[in-house]
């Protein structure tokens, strides 16, 4: 038997400081050197940083819930700013319930018809950024790629579709603590909170998108409109944000490691494990919150009953506990099990369509682009949960 030991170590660190947002990985590894949990003193949480461990909390999720919300806020304390996520912030069985709607519409088949759509807009963008030559590859190509066929795929028929990512911001920074990052995004919510709600509705989604399928449950008696309205919502809020920081993400790594970009110009075929290794090196969802439901214990520690527990996948993705070289970008590397998606219950229900997106982008990237050259000094986002650039000046021959 292991003794437990009550003394969970405290560390000062503060994972919503400037510092540790552009540069977490040192930040990492004082944590992961603490043990399976420590207690974060400044926001009064605890966090869960080592490979195992970060697997252990999402392999528990009635320990571990989602439903007291995912980010540093406990829904129990204080309310949501937003009418809550009926997939993110629910526990089963109303999740399992609310997921198998969405998972539906995102079906082999679906995704078969979804994939030629990639393709040819992957072609269209590239050939359009090749003639431009050089430009920011956070707005032009990051952000525009994912609106336009994730967009389409979903079915927005408003002409102001600018606004997902505007509301992915207010999403995800609102996973923080209510510092400035967090005001900044919500500046925004007047505008954004009613075009979202009105772009999810039934009456203004394509007749041929995902979005207007999810109401195929209210039709058979599965949701009520409201849900379905609110269930629509999670399209445009996890999935348009996240790509497009990972495809800024993959463009920086390429240029940084050269090597690489030029082994997948020789086996464009690598584009799969490429992706996958871009979302274990710079993962874009760094960082979730659970809640406990109950005292449980992590390693020899015992965390009490309703405490908030920072997860980084960030810092799971860069153990060396778990990878070999974990600060070396190489996409021929064994990815298989990297947390980029998250794992059990609630990983990502839209991971297969997110492939599809940026591997073809990224086939076509490998076929036509030469060379890819920074231009100017990139700017790294301040952002209290997902890891990108504010801009990223690129050239393309
Ligand atoms: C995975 C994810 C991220 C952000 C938002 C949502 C889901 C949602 O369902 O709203």
């Amino acid at each position: 038997m292991t003794t437990l030991q009550k003394d969970i170590p405290t560390s000062s660190i503060d994972p919503f400081s400037n510092e540790y947002i552009l540069s977490p990985y040192a930040f990492h590894q004082e944590l992961r050197q603490l043990g399976p949990v420590c207690y974060l003193s400044k926001w009064d949480v605890f966090a869960v940083t080592q490979y195992q461990y970060v697997k252990e909390v999402l392999d528990q999720p009635l320990v571990f819930c989602s439903g007291a919300g995912v980010g540093i806020s406990n829904f129990k304390k204080e309310p949501p700013w937003r009418v809550p996520s009926l997939v993110l912030e629910t526990d089963p069985p109303d999740h399992t319930r609310n997921r198998a709607v969405i998972s539906k519409t995102l079906s082999p088949i679906a995704l078969r018809n979804l994939k030629t759509q990639f393709e040819a807009e992957a072609n269209i963008i590239i050939d359009q950024l090749l003639e431009k030559r050089c430009f920011d590859a956070v707005k032009d190509l990051g952000e525009a790629f994912p609106l336009k066929v994730f967009g389409d795929a979903i079915g927005i028929t408003s002409n102001q579709r600018h606004n997902a990512i505007l509301y992915g911001n207010m999403v995800f920074n609102g996973l923080g603590p209510k510092n400035d990052l967090f005001m900044d995004a919500m500046s925004h919510a007047d505008e954004v909170n009613p075009w979202v709600m009105s772009a999810c509705q039934r009456a203004n989604l394509s007749k041929t998108g995902l979005g207007i399928q999810i109401y195929d449950a209210v039709d058979s008696g599965i949701l009520t409109e409201m849900e379905a309205t609110t269930l629509v919502r999670s399209f445009f809020s996890a999935g348009i944000d996240t790509t497009a920081h990972a495809i800024s993400n993959a463009m920086f790594s390429f240029v940084t490691f050269p090597e690489q970009w030029k082994k997948l110009k020789e086996s464009p075929q690598l584009a799969k494990p490429a992706f996958e290794e871009i979302l274990r090196f710079e993962s874009p969802f760094q960082t979730f919150f659970r809640t406990t439901t109950t005292e449980t214990q992590l390693g020899n520690y015992v965390i009490p009953e309703n405490e908030k527990v920072m997860i980084s996948m960030g810092s799971a993705n860069r153990d060396p506990l778990k990878w070999d070289k974990p600060d070396q970008f190489d996409i021929s590397r064994a990815t298989i099990g990297h947390l980029g998606f998250g794992t059990g219950i609630h990983g990502c229900v839209g991971q297969m369509l997110a492939r599809s997106e940026v591997e073809a982008l990224l086939q076509v990237m490998a076929k036509k682009v030469t060379s890819i050259r920074i231009t100017e000094e990139p700017k790294r986002l301040l952002h209290n949960t997902l890891r990108g650039f504010e801009s990223l000046p690129i050239e393309f021959i």
